[in-house]
């Protein structure tokens, strides 16, 4: 079941059909769209009636991306379906789409491991992924007895020593303003270039932590940059206080915690055909693109050429954090083992 791609804006669309199990085995359905969809199936053969939601998404997707996992928006991939051969099982998709690109796709897995090369059956998909530990650089900024006044940070670039000044900040900032004021920093320092994250935590004034503003007497702040990178964000924090009393402290990277190191070099991905003979892409920069990844797969492994397409997933916000493929099979007349990137 597939829509076509960016047709309208402000649209939404009913689709109808008939699955006609292909054997008596177990099925799931993965469906992805921009903006919002639903799909309903009917248990009974030949019964339209009353289809039961099986699947809903309530945000935007990228098209046929049907491991994203980053972007969790509810449930995606249903629970497996006893369904029987032959039998028609009704199906009815809702997709709604508010603006910019649109796209609505449903796919089915066929749990049988025999179903290779049926017309119907889906062509296999792998999942493909390297990481590290995901430690990220994370500041701590404490403020005791916030007021209305405010202070500006000024961040020593550990790489030059240059001093960079936020705007200023209100010392009852929220965890977003206070974002906005330094991301600046952490976005153009040369040797980071990264988002950053920041949350806030209110404690009172027995120390217990506190949903109520008015109740809390401290405020921390955690600043989480979200590229692993080499050594510390940020050699040291200065506090100017330009109209608050509040009492302010930074504890650094080299205190509350360091990046984990990034990923850096190259890697290749092992394919392993259906009777168990290993073969080796060509080597694959960490940054390279999944076109580039494909080729050197291509190329160096035996037996694929222009079999295989590969995407990246989103799994991770920078190369240097890791690396994750969807890795499909076009004609690939045998039922290949589990590809790994080593
Ligand atoms: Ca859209």
């Amino acid at each position: 079941m597939q829509s076509p791609q960016n047709e309208a804006d402000q649209s939404g669309s009913i689709y109808k059909g008939w699955f006609v199990a292909p054997a008596t085995t177990n099925y799931r359905f993965y469906m992805t769209c921009d903006d919002f969809c639903s799909l309903s199936m009917g248990t009974t053969h030949m019964d339209s009636a009353e289809p039961t939601e099986i699947l809903k998404n309530l945000g935007n997707v990228d098209h046929r991306d049907w491991w994203e996992t980053r972007r969790a928006h509810w449930n995606r991939i249903s629970e497996w379906i006893s369904l029987t051969e032959g039998e028609h099982y009704y199906l009815q998709g809702h997709h709604l789409e508010s603006g910019w690109g649109d796209h609505f796709s449903v796919a089915v897995e066929i749990e049988k491991a025999d179903t290779t090369g049926h017309h119907h059956a889906m062509k296999e998909v792998q999942y493909l992924s390297v990481g590290t530990d995901q430690h990220y650089d994370t500041t701590r900024i404490n403020i005791t007895n916030a007021d209305d006044g405010q202070f500006i940070l000024a961040f020593q670039n550990p790489s030059d020593q240059s001093l960079y000044k936020s705007n200023p900040i209100s010392a009852s900032t929220t965890a977003d303003e206070l974002l906005y004021a330094i991301e600046y920093y952490y976005r153009n320092a040369e040797f980071m270039r990264s988002n950053i994250y920041t949350n806030l935590t209110w404690y009172d004034v027995n120390g217990t932590e506190t949903t109520n503003q008015t109740e809390a007497v401290q405020s921390v702040y955690y600043i989480t940059v979200r590229k692993l990178i080499t050594g510390p964000s940020v050699s040291n924090i200065l506090v100017i206080k330009t109209t608050t009393t509040a009492t302010i402290t930074v504890d650094l990277p080299s205190i509350v915690g360091l990046s984990a190191p990034p990923l850096t070099g190259k890697y290749r991905i092992k394919c392993v055909a259906a009777d168990g003979t290993e073969s080796f892409s060509h080597d694959i920069g960490i940054t390279w693109s999944d076109n580039w990844a494909n080729n050197q797969m291509n190329n160096g492994c035996s037996r694929l050429y222009d079999l295989t397409e590969l995407y990246h997933a989103s799994d991770f916000d920078y190369a240097e954090n890791g690396r994750s493929f969807i890795l499909r099979f076009i004609g690939l007349n045998e039922d290949p083992g589990q590809f790994e990137i080593v």
